[in-house]
């Protein structure tokens, strides 16, 4: 390894190399602190060509890299293994937004900007980006795209998958693939960029991307609503016009609790504990779409115990509050799961039954983007248990929701991904031929096993 950091030196400047653990600590642990590693070095690499230098050389020594960009995943795919052998490659220096084209309605940016960044770009233009998630001021587009990011927009705008026309990629042997199109309509033989999206990393590094734009929101209204059970919400999902709907988020009365206690000048928008929550956002791109009376009408004939509407962003910092208030309330299990939206009451049902039966007290952190068919089913431990002790119970915990799930027609992953977190159980759920071909893929794209090694593909026999 320490051969190889003099020509990682030369391709990124001295200043770009970082090997001081003080300094690299940062890069070695993820959000929740639930996944720590080593590393030789963190090289951070200014462009394209950088990169390019930067895999030859690894390549060359046989040294594993694994791409950071704003490191808040959430399951463990940022963050090298143990061995320390490995070498961080943080995009955060590539962070220009190359172009932005008003006609073809699409911007054009390096995988290191930040969502945040982007989404003010497009809204400087008149425009739009709509992903939308709680992490936009960490998380980077690199990052959306290896993950295949949801969030709260996905009902009505699709995951970054829907919302990607060109990517640039440098390949694990230093080639540099410039597919960089904003095309609609192209089927000129396989949509290889749809390969690297959700690979998490494994098949190359993305260094930029052709992204579409819509038209801005000019009239928005937002609403709480208080509900009795998780059928009422999707009821209420189906009243409301689907062309309007840009979110429509559930949360149970436990996931609120969380926020309530943790988020400083958090306050319920209703009086009283409702066992479940749902925050729905109409929004138009005609300023007088009159959304406060359309929404009003769906309400009064929906089966809502109460609702609030509120201006701006106070609701939306209660819903995007969970993640952390549960982090503060010791280790969570996280299931990030979907099943077709009719079933989220069938699996609610079943696998808090399930669960509260195995483990009296349990805390049943679910929340999510229902109107997608996601929830985010974590678990808390009972009050006065030690942390260590729930810890143990994590595996047979996770087994009786996925089972529920799969037994649903669900799927273990909705949105966050694999990494190391999920990659052995995913596994389990996975006909073998799938398995096969994903490791056919990693095998013709990264024959050497030098990208983000042992991340999201099962090995043969393992
Ligand atoms: P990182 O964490 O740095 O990396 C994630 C994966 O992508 C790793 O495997 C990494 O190797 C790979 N990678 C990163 N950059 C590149 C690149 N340029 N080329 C190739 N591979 C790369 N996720 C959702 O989907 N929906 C949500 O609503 C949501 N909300 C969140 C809220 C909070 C508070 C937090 C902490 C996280 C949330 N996330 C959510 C998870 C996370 O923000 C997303 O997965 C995000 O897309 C990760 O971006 P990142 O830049 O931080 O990636
Ligand atoms: C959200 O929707 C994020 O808030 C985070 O996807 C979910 O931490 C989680 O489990
Ligand atoms: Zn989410």
């Amino acid at each position: 390894v320490t051969g190889v950091l003099a020509e990682l030196a030369a391709a990124v400047g001295p200043a770009n190399l970082v090997t001081d653990p003080d300094l690299m600590r940062g890069y070695l642990v993820d959000w929740r602190g639930a996944h720590v590693g080593r590393a030789a070095a963190v090289v951070r690499p200014g462009g394209t060509e950088e990169v390019a230098a930067v895999l030859r050389a690894c390549r060359a020594a046989g040294v594993g890299v694994v791409p950071q960009g704003g490191n808040t995943g959430l399951c463990g795919g940022a963050v090298p293994s143990a061995d320390g052998g490995e070498v961080v490659l943080s995009t955060t220096r590539m962070r220009r937004i190359r172009e932005l084209d008003r006609e073809n309605r699409t911007i054009t940016v390096e995988a290191g900007a930040v969502l945040a960044a982007v989404r003010e770009a497009a809204g400087a233009a008149g425009l739009m980006f709509p992903l939308s998630l709680g992490s936009e001021g960490s998380c980077t587009i690199g990052g959306n795209l290896a993950t295949n990011a949801g969030g709260a927009a996905v009902l009505r705008y699709g995951t970054m998958r829907e919302l990607t026309l060109g990517l640039e990629v440098v390949l694990p042997d230093g080639r540099v693939w410039s597919g960089l199109r904003g095309l609609r309509k192209d089927n000129t033989g396989y949509d290889l960029k749809q390969l690297f999206v959700g690979a998490e990393g494994t098949l190359g590094v993305i260094t930029a991307a052709v992204l579409r734009l819509f038209p801005a929101a000019r009239s928005r209204v937002t609403a709480w609503v208080a509900l009795p059970d998780p059928a009422a919400a999707v009821e209420l999902l189906g009243l409301l016009p689907e062309d309007r709907l840009s979110c429509f988020e559930l949360m149970s009365a436990e996931s609120l609790d969380l926020v309530l206690a943790h988020v400083p000048g958090a306050r319920s928008p209703v009086p009283g504990r409702w066992p479940w929550h749902a925050l729905v956002e109409l929004t138009d791109s005609r300023p007088e779409a009159a959304l406060a009376e359309v929404l009003a009408t769906v309400l009064e004939r929906s089966p809502v115990a109460d609702a609030v509407v509120a201006p701006g962003r106070v609701l939306w910092a209660l819903r995007e509050g969970v993640a952390e208030a549960q982090n503060k309330e010791g280790p969570s299990l996280k299931h990030d799961v979907t099943v077709p939206i009719g079933r989220i009451p069938e699996f609610v049902s079943r696998t808090d039954t399930a669960l509260r039966a195995a483990v009296p007290g349990i805390r049943i952190v679910s929340y999510g983007h229902v109107g997608d068919g996601n929830l985010h089913y974590n678990l808390t431990k009972p009050r006065g248990t030690a942390d260590d002790e729930f810890a143990a119970r994590a595996e047979a915990l996770a087994t009786v929701v996925y089972d529920i799930v799969a037994a649903l027609d669900g799927s273990i992953s909705a949105e966050h991904g694999v990494g190391v977190a999920k990659r052995d159980v995913v596994a389990g759920y996975k006909p073998a031929v799938e398995l096969a071909m994903m490791r056919e893929i990693k095998a013709l794209f990264d024959p050497g096993g030098l990208m983000n090694p042992g991340k999201v593909v099962f090995p043969a026999g393992g």
